[in-house]
């Protein structure tokens, strides 16, 4: 039996849930409220001591850390295979899951905070926040959220942020030259892991810096992911509309400076 702790609009959890409906997989679902604390709940943090989503509990085992979660349900449930056979195909999977990880994910936050929800955590009033705050046992994660809450679009993470995602597209461009996955003729965790955060940035009003005339290749296989089942079991069934519209209009709000930002680095 097989148990998954995410939240719908979480980039890592929306990957996990990619590889489960890849595999066909049923999951008993537990959504934690994020902005409501649920990740920092006494009986989650047995769990996961990260206070942070995903989690999946099979059979009795805890396994966390989204890459992690999804190398085990690969491990677990070989089919659909998720992990090209070949060596250095395989190898070119883990550099993108590991660049994501260390350096696209933390500047999703900066963003996600910084840029679409913003205006509602500004609206819970600053005590609230403080408290939210003060919560994150992630020292650096901490300092930057203050700081994009404060700043906004102007706070000085943005920038590297922009340019992470900008960095990622470009490469992303170059690798899908070579078939339509990022990893050759079928989809892999490289894509699952990809995929959240060519959405995140879609929904935050980016999508023009993977506009057809700009970044092509990047802009069809969006299209092509969107157009799995298992996106729609991921993502579609799940993240409601309004938190879609909510970030987009704050996004297009700030686009001119995003734009000026990601400018300085195409
Ligand atoms: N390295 C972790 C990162 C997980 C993570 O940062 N999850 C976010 C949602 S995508 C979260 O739970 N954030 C809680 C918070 O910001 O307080 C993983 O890959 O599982």
């Amino acid at each position: 039996m097989l148990e998954l702790h995410h939240n719908a609009a979480s980039t890592c959890s929306q990957k996990v849930r990619f590889v489960l409906a890849e595999k066909g997989l049923d999951y008993v679902s537990h959504e934690i409220d994020l902005i409501a604390g649920g990740q920092h709940d006494p009986e989650y943090v047995k769990l996961n001591p990260n206070h942070v989503v995903p989690t999946i509990v099979h059979d009795g085992k805890v396994i966390i850390e989204s890459t992690l979660i999804n190398e085990y349900l690969d491990d677990a449930f070989p089919e659909p295979p998720l992990r090209p056979e070949d060596p250095v195909a395989r190898h070119a999977m883990r550099m993108w899951t590991k660049r994501i990880d260390d350096k696209v994910h933390p500047m999703a936050g900066v963003i996600t905070f910084g840029i679409g929800a913003r205006p509602l955590l500004i609206a819970q009033g600053q005590e609230a926040i403080d408290e939210a705050l003060a919560k994150i046992p992630n020292e650096a994660q901490r300092a930057r959220r203050k700081s994009v809450i404060e700043h906004g679009v102007k706070a000085p993470e943005m920038k590297t942020a922009i340019h992470a995602f900008v960095d990622m597209v470009n490469d992303m461009e170059t690798s899908l030259a070579n078939g339509p996955w990022l990893c050759g003729e079928h989809p892999s965790l490289a894509d699952a892991c990809a995929f959240p955060y060519v959405m995140r940035m879609d929904h935050l009003a980016m999508d023009p810096l993977f506009a057809p005339d700009m970044r092509p290749r990047v802009r069809d296989w969006y299209a092509r992911i969107r157009a799995l089942p298992s996106f729609d079991a991921a993502v579609t069934q799940l993240l409601p509309e309004f938190v879609i519209e909510m970030f987009r209009s704050n996004g297009a709000e700030v686009w001119d400076d995003v734009k000026a930002l990601a400018a300085r680095r195409a």
